[in-house]
C-alpha cells in the first residue's frame, strides 16, 4: 500500500499494477503512471501526472472520492456503481486515452462537482459511459459524450446529443425481467429490470412508469410512476389466493418533448399463490436406537412429483441429511419414512430440523420445522 503523500518523482511499473489509498501530488512533482494506478481515496494533484497508465477510481459502492486539481490522464476508469466522484470546480481532467465510467443497473456513478459551478472534462480518446448520473459538467472536447442508461442531473454542456429542432423519436425501452417464463413467489420482492435510452429531447430526472398485467397485456394496473431511469426497481410483489399464469410488466419512458416510448414482458410469467396450508407432520420412534417414523400430510399445489428433504444445522451452515420423492396429486397427499441419514447411514438422531417440501414443476417449496423424538 502506497502512502499518502508523493513528494519525490514515483514511477510505477508494478506488472499487476499499484494500490493507493490516497494520491497526492505535490507541487513541482511528477507522478509517472506507467502501469495501472488503482486509488481507493481522493486524488489531489498540485503537480503533474503523466505517463501512459490507467489510473482506475476504486471506492467502491458507498465511496465518494475528491478529484482536485487539472490533470492530464491517460486512461481513467471507474467500473463500481454507487460511487460517487466529486470534481474539483472550474478545474479540467483531460483524458488522453479511454474514458470509461460504467455503473450497473440501478447503480449509477454520480458525478458532481465540488462546489456550485462547472467541472471540465476533455475526453479525447474512447469514451465508455453507461449508468451515469452527472451534473454541472461541461465537456470541452468538440464530440458529445453519449452516456447511455444514463441521468442528466443538469448544467451539463456537450453531454447527450438534446436536438435543438422538434423531437418526434420515442424513448427506446427493453424490459429486460421478468421477460416471460418466470415462476415468482407473491408477497415476495423482484428485482423488475429494463433499459431506456433516448433521441433528440433526451430523458428527464424522472421519466418511468411501470405496470403490472395479469390478462396477457389487455389491462395494466400501476405498480409505480415517475421514477428514476436506473434501470431497475424492487417489486413488492402483490399476494395472490390462486396462481396468476399470464402475467406481464410493462415499463415505460417519458421523454422531455411528451413522447413515450414502451416495452412489454414478451411471453407470460407467472406469480405463484401464497401455500395456504403449513405440513402436519408426526414423528414417532419406537425404541431408542431404531429409526424414528415420519408421517407427513400436506397439501400440494399440483399433480407431479414432491421432494422431502430433511436439513440440519450445524453452527452457521446446513446440510441435507434425509432426500425421498413421492408422486403427488392435487390436494392433500401423505407420505412416510423410517428417517436414516443418507451421511452417517444411521438412524436422524433426537432434535429439531427444516423440512422441505420441494415441487419441481412449479418451483415452489414450504418449509416447516420437526421434531425428532
Ligand atoms: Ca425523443
Ligand atoms: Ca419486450
Amino acid at each position: 500500500m502506497l502512502k499518502q503523500s508523493l513528494t519525490v518523482l514515483v514511477i510505477f511499473a508494478l506488472a499487476g499494477g499499484a494500490f493507493a489509498s490516497g494520491i497526492i501530488i505535490s507541487p513541482g512533482t511528477i507522478l509517472d503512471v506507467n502501469a495501472a494506478l488503482n486509488v481507493s481515496g481522493d486524488f489531489i494533484n498540485s503537480g503533474t501526472l503523466a505517463g501512459n497508465g490507467t489510473v482506475a477510481f476504486t471506492g467502491g459502492s458507498g465511496a465518494t472520492q475528491n478529484i482536485a486539481g487539472s490533470s492530464n490522464f491517460y486512461n481513467l476508469t471507474c467500473t463500481d456503481g454507487g460511487t460517487q466522484l466529486n470534481f474539483e470546480f472550474d478545474k479540467t481532467q483531460t483524458i488522453r486515452g479511454a474514458l470509461t465510467l460504467t455503473g450497473q443497473a440501478g447503480s449509477n456513478i454520480v458525478l458532481r462537482s465540488s462546489s456550485p459551478g462547472t467541472w471540465e472534462i476533455n475526453p479525447q480518446g474512447a469514451r465508455q459511459v453507461t449508468r451515469v448520473d452527472v451534473k454541472d459538467s461541461n465537456n470541452i472536447h468538440s464530440t458529445a459524450i453519449q452516456a447511455s442508461n444514463s441521468i442528466d442531473s443538469g448544467n451539463n454542456i456537450n453531454w447527450f446529443i438534446h436536438a435543438t429542432g422538434p423531437d418526434d423519436i420515442s424513448p427506446v425501452v427493453t424490459v429486460e425481467a421478468p421477460n416471460g417464463e418466470e415462476l415468482i413467489q407473491s408477497g415476495s420482492t423482484y428485482n423488475i429490470r429494463w433499459s431506456a435510452t433516448d433521441e433528440g429531447s433526451g430523458l428527464p430526472s424522472n421519466p418511468i412508469t411501470l405496470r403490472f398485467s395479469s390478462d396477457s397485456g389487455i389491462t395494466w394496473q400501476i405498480i409505480t410512476g415517475g421514477i428514476e431511469n436506473t434501470g431497475a426497481y424492487s417489486w413488492l410483489v402483490p399476494p395472490v389466493a390462486s396462481d396468476l399464469t399470464a402475467c406481464r410488466i410493462r415499463v415505460e419512458a417519458l421523454d422531455l418533448a411528451g413522447n413515450t416510448g414502451a416495452d412489454t414482458s414478451d411471453a407470460d410469467f407467472t406469480v405463484l399463490a401464497v401455500p395456504t396450508e403449513k405440513p402436519l407432520s408426526s414423528v414417532t420412534r419406537t425404541s431408542p436406537g431404531r429409526a424414528a417414523t415420519l408421517l407427513l400430510n400436506f397439501q400440494s399445489p399440483n399433480a407431479g412429483e414432491a421432494v422431502v428433504v430433511i436439513e440440519e444445522y450445524t453452527g452457521e451452515t446446513s446440510r441435507i441429511i434425509f432426500k425421498g420423492q413421492t408422486a403427488v396429486t392435487e390436494g392433500m397427499n401423505s407420505f412416510t419414512a423410517d428417517l436414516i441419514s443418507q451421511i452417517t447411514g444411521k438412524p436422524i438422531e433426537r432434535g429439531v430440523y427444516t423440512l422441505r417440501i420441494f415441487y419441481p414443476a412449479t418451483g415452489r417449496k414450504v418449509d416447516t420445522k420437526i421434531v425428532v423424538p
